[in-house]
């Protein structure tokens, strides 16, 4: 029997030999002093790649974002962001909870609201309406299948935010997945972005944390809501650790990913009762299309040993990471196989 391969997120990815080495001989401190020189080093490289002033080091994507919203914006505050963002979508409500602003969600193709809709929503406030005062992307786009939004729309969106006075937070929590799809530099997708998020703890294979980069100023308003949230650790270096380790080995290896994920999206596309927008398949996500229900599918998935979600009544997700081999795409290609038959 094969091995069970789990497809449903690279949130699932263990740490490398590499970083378990890192984390036991790391040099730790409390970093709620801000004396921990693993968690300073890994801010420190972070905000230099990403092109920003700072950095902060917080336990969870959800975290990065909700502190992002805190920031920059005021009770009653309105954001405008698409309606498929996993701010809207998977964050349980944390914006309206944590920062009680108004989320006006907007359709979307493939996680891109055009940029005129945007022009007609910002508003600067007045005795009626509440003042447009954050929008935020998500880049790659999950819900649209992991699709990398263009460099050129990215600096669009910015510009006309900034032109209004309205700051832009990039959910970032796959930008190297999108910086290695394009071929840029991740520090360009994040260039108008006021505030950016991006997670260690998924394609880059560390166990747990993600990275809130931004201005100095943002940042030091930031270090105190992660406080206030909870989030603030003490010898937390020995999980910078790994994210050292992942900043220099993991990023230029999620080409493999991508090629994996075309793999298994060109050959479940032909399989009948399944159907894949290969448009879509850009980075490390396949989002198939089911005739049955998708929780029917991924119960005999199962049983087979291969692990996938079922997002939505009609569509199941496949996300690809380093735990996935090339003979485990072939093991779940056989399984969607047997499973069409
Ligand atoms: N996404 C998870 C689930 O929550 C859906 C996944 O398996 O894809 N932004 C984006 C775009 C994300 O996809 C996620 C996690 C987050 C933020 C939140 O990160 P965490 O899980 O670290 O809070």
């Amino acid at each position: 029997m094969h091995r069970l391969v789990d497809l449903r997120s690279d949130t699932v990815t263990v740490p490398t030999p590499e970083m378990r080495h890192a984390m036991s001989n790391a040099e730790v401190g409390d970093d709620v002093y801000g004396e921990d020189p693993t968690v300073n080093r890994l801010q420190e490289r972070a905000a230099e790649l990403l092109g920003k002033e700072a950095a902060l080091f917080v336990p969870s994507g959800t975290m990065g974002n909700e502190i992002a919203i805190k920031v920059h914006t005021r009770p009653g505050d309105e954001v405008l962001l698409d309606e498929d963002c996993h701010i809207v979508k998977w964050e349980l409500g944390a914006a309206a909870f944590i920062s009680q602003v108004q989320l006006h969600t907007l359709p979307n193709q493939r996680g891109i609201v055009p940029v005129e809709e945007y022009a007609k929503r910002i508003h600067p406030g007045d005795d009626h309406v509440p003042p447009t005062r954050l929008i935020c992307l998500e880049n790659t786009h999950n819900a649209a299948g992991g699709v990398v939004l263009p460099l050129e729309y990215v600096r669009e969106v910015c510009d006309l935010a900034h032109a209004h006075g309205v700051a832009v937070h990039l959910d970032g929590a796959r930008l190297f997945n999108a910086a290695v799809a394009l071929g840029v530099a991740a520090r360009e997708l994040a260039a108008g972005a006021d505030s950016v998020m991006f997670c260690l703890s998924k394609g880059l294979a560390c166990p747990v944390g993600s990275i809130l980069c931004g201005s100095r100023a943002f940042i030091e308003e930031a270090r105190r809501v992660r406080k206030i949230l909870g989030g603030a650790m003490r010898q937390v270096g020995i999980l910078a650790a790994a994210g050292l380790v992942a900043l220099d080995t993991m990023i230029n290896r999620l080409a493999e990913d991508h090629a994996r994920a075309r793999r298994l999206a060109e050959a479940i596309a032909h399989l009948p009762g399944f159907s894949v927008d290969l448009e879509t398949v850009q980075t490390n996500m396949v989002y198939v299309h089911t005739e049955q229900p998708a929780r029917r599918v991924v119960q005999q998935l199962e049983t087979l040993g291969v692990l996938c979600l079922d997002v939505f009544p009609h569509t199941i997700r496949l996300v690809t990471h380093k735990d996935v081999d090339d003979r485990d795409v072939t093991y779940a290609i056989e399984a969607f196989t047997k499973v069409a038959a």
